[in-house]
């Protein structure tokens, strides 16, 4: 049996936390041979919830399961950890604009950077999926100097599988059969679905879909389908947020699938034109914990104004916490 790692997971007593921590305690992230150690953050408030959910993981009994701890103080839940899932954040209240949410959740992301500097692995790898995620990412980065930014990504995988979902029902395929889907940009409305290089088993997805189903149908599904769950649930998407997390970090930390690649918000480094030092969502290929964006893709001028509407939405967050960027 391999050692255990140890997995630090925020905001584990909101509802994308509740789904997650089962997961990743059966196995789904990072392999059915790999013991864990959860070390589970939330507010003082919410402890008495998270020591609900540590009693539920120990009824569970999961195998791999070597140790639940609970805290209310980054610095400790960060302890030693090998990976760090930033879920918690505040929600949006009643009458807050995007600007007054990201100042909010800003400070958070300023805090749980510099503890996971501190105190977390040397080689830890981050996940941001608070939102707004993309612009958080680039807040913690920034304030924990001593880990390389490669580090950290933010969470778009939510995005691609809603729009894997989409092109298979369209196709009548099952996911499985389809590889090279992209989600461009920011995890925002502003995101760019992209078929381009898609394909459906062995024939192009744009040669099974219509133009017009693309961006009447297909495009507005995936930048809505969000609401579209709030509306229906009450509550905004959890189990799919907990499954794209999972996935994320099972790409990330044990590779892509041949042929196939994963959208990840990572630093951009200049790739297909879009600019540095912000966290955006590219195509990206792994291995062993190491991304690489994919090069070389043809992107036609339609594609180019949508990459480039979704990057000045990243740029203009950038601006608002311009202040908290060391
Ligand atoms: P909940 O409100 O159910 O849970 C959030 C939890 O975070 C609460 O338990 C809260 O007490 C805790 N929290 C707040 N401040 C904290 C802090 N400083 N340190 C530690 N914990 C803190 O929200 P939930 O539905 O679980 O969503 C969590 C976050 O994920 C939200 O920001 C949401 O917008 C974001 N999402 C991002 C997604 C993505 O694709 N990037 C998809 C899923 C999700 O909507």
């Amino acid at each position: 049996m391999k050692a255990p790692v140890r997995v630090a997971v925020t905001g584990a007593a909101g509802q994308v936390g509740y789904s997650l921590v089962f997961s990743i305690a059966a196995g789904d992230m990072l392999g059915g041979d790999q013991p864990v150690i959860l070390q589970l953050l939330d507010i003082p408030d919410a402890l008495p919830v998270l020591e609900g959910v540590a009693m539920e993981l120990e009824d569970a009994a999961f195998p791999l399961l070597a140790g639940v701890t609970l805290h209310d103080s980054a610095e400790a839940a960060f302890d030693s950890v090998h990976y760090a899932l930033l879920v918690g954040a505040k929600p949006r209240g009643p009458g807050m604009e995007r600007g007054d949410l990201l100042e909010d959740n800003a400070a958070i992301f300023v805090a749980q950077g510099q503890a996971l500097d501190a105190v977390a692995d040397r080689d830890v790898r981050v996940l941001v999926v608070g939102n707004p995620a993309n612009t958080n990412a680039l807040i913690a980065q920034r304030n924990a100097p001593h880990l390389a930014a490669h580090q950290f990504s933010a969470m778009t995988r939510l995005d691609h599988n809603r729009a894997l979902a989409q092109l298979a029902r369209q196709t009548g395929e099952g996911v499985a059969r389809i590889r090279r889907l992209t989600i461009w940009g920011n995890h925002s409305a502003t995101l760019y679905a992209d078929l381009d290089h898609a394909q459906v088993g062995d024939r192009a997805a744009t040669e099974l879909v219509t133009a017009d189903w693309r961006r009447a149908t297909f495009e507005p599904a995936v930048q809505q389908r969000g609401g579209a769950v709030i509306k229906a649930r009450g509550k905004s998407s959890a189990g799919s947020a907990a499954r794209a997390i999972v996935s994320h970090m099972h790409d990330w930390v044990l590779g892509t699938p041949p042929e196939d690649w994963a959208s990840m918000s990572v630093l951009s480094d200049g790739s297909y034109g879009i600019a540095e030092g912000i966290y955006y969502s590219f195509p990206c290929r792994c291995t062993a914990g190491r991304h690489e964006i994919v090069q070389g893709l043809e992107i036609n001028e339609a594609s180019l104004k949508r990459l480039k509407a979704t990057e000045q939405e990243l740029l203009d967050e950038r601006s608002v916490v311009a202040h908290l960027l060391p």
